[in-house]
């Protein structure tokens, strides 16, 4: 069996290293142009040249979780495409979504400013019950978030496209339950693919919903920065209708050193980073993944290039 390793922005060695002890039997090597037709690559981000010169590939590996650079290309229809399946994300993404929320609403700000002055001040403490987190998405990284916030006593909401239960969370389900789950929401965390249908979601009309309509929402972005319409959140922030925002994710990355965002005080940015891939596990869940579509059984993780997820 031959694996073949395409990275952009990321040294393959490691990774062929680390999937030739995974799969001592395979031959594994970094492409370069010319280089033999492979059963299985390892890719992110990799280019249509890369594509075309591998006509015949069985599974593509993407060593993310989101797909949507991957199906900008032109693929092969039989080719699979695999995505990371947590393989250590979701814990990381519980962090770094619990810390940006806990932040706003014990307004560590707000502290962190009154202790650079020596100030020893308190606020009125907030409650719980009027800061309900909405979720959107809910798979394998976004249900891991809406428990864990749920472990904070916060009301937790959740929207998917196809209905769920999950104990401890309010369930909203499509298109026609989307301004319920924003009106009943006050933090919206974006945990959504990038698709068709989800690209532009973060507008001016969707974010002026949250909490019933009132000023006070607070978006945390840390799925793809193509979710929210840039242009939209300067102006809800400054007119007081969103209290703040966290995010990840940018259309243009790395944010271009004069971007608003940057220097915008109710905005914290962070460098697309709230879930890391972790080599060692993602190398051993891809190698166990090539392994069990070689005995000829289902995996998980497999996309729906119709879905975009
Ligand atoms: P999953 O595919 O496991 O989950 C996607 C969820 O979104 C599912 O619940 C799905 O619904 C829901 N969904 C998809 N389309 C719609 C829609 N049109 N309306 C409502 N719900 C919809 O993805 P992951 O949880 O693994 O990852 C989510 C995203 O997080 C990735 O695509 C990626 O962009 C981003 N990400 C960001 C990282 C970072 O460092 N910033 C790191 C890793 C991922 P259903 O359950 O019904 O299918
Ligand atoms: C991913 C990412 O999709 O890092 O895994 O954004």
């Amino acid at each position: 069996m031959r694996i073949t390793v395409c990275l952009t922005q990321t040294r393959p060695e490691p990774w062929v290293e680390g999937l030739r002890a995974a799969l001592p039997d395979a031959d594994i090597q970094a492409w370069e142009p010319g280089a033999p037709q492979a059963d299985h690559a390892v890719v992110w981000a990799p280019p249509q040249d890369f594509i075309d010169a591998q006509p015949g590939l069985r599974g593509l590996f993407n060593i993310g979780a989101g797909v949507d650079a991957l199906l900008q290309l032109k693929l092969p229809p039989e080719t699979q495409v695999v995505r990371l399946d947590d393989a250590g994300m979701s814990v990381q993404m519980a962090e770094y979504v619990c810390h940006a929320l806990i932040r706003h609403f014990r307004e560590f700000d707000f502290y962190e400013a009154e202790a650079r002055e020596g100030r020893w001040a308190f606020r009125k403490p907030r409650e719980r019950a009027d800061f309900a987190v909405g979720v959107m998405g809910l798979g394998v990284l976004g249900e891991r978030v809406a428990r864990a916030i749920g472990q904070f006593e916060f009301p937790v909401n959740g929207w998917s496209r196809s209905p769920k239960a999950v104990e401890g969370l309010r369930c909203f389900a499509g298109e026609a339950a989307f301004d319920d789950f924003l009106g009943a929401s006050r933090v919206l965390v974006n945990l959504l693919p990038l698709t068709e249908a989800t690209r532009g979601i973060l507008n001016s009309r969707n974010l002026s919903r949250l909490n019933q309509g009132e000023p006070g929402g607070y978006l945390i972005n840390v799925a793809r920065g193509a979710h929210l319409v840039e242009a939209d959140l300067i102006p809800l922030l400054d007119s007081g209708q969103l209290a703040g925002a966290t995010l990840d994710v940018f259309e243009v990355e790395p944010l271009p050193a004069d971007h608003p965002f940057w220097r915008h005080p109710k905005i914290t940015v962070t460098p697309h980073g709230s879930a890391r891939t972790m080599r060692e596990a993602s190398i051993a869940q891809i190698a166990g993944k090539i392994r069990a579509i070689e005995r000829g059984e289902p995996v998980a993780g497999v996309v729906d290039p119709k879905r975009g997820y």
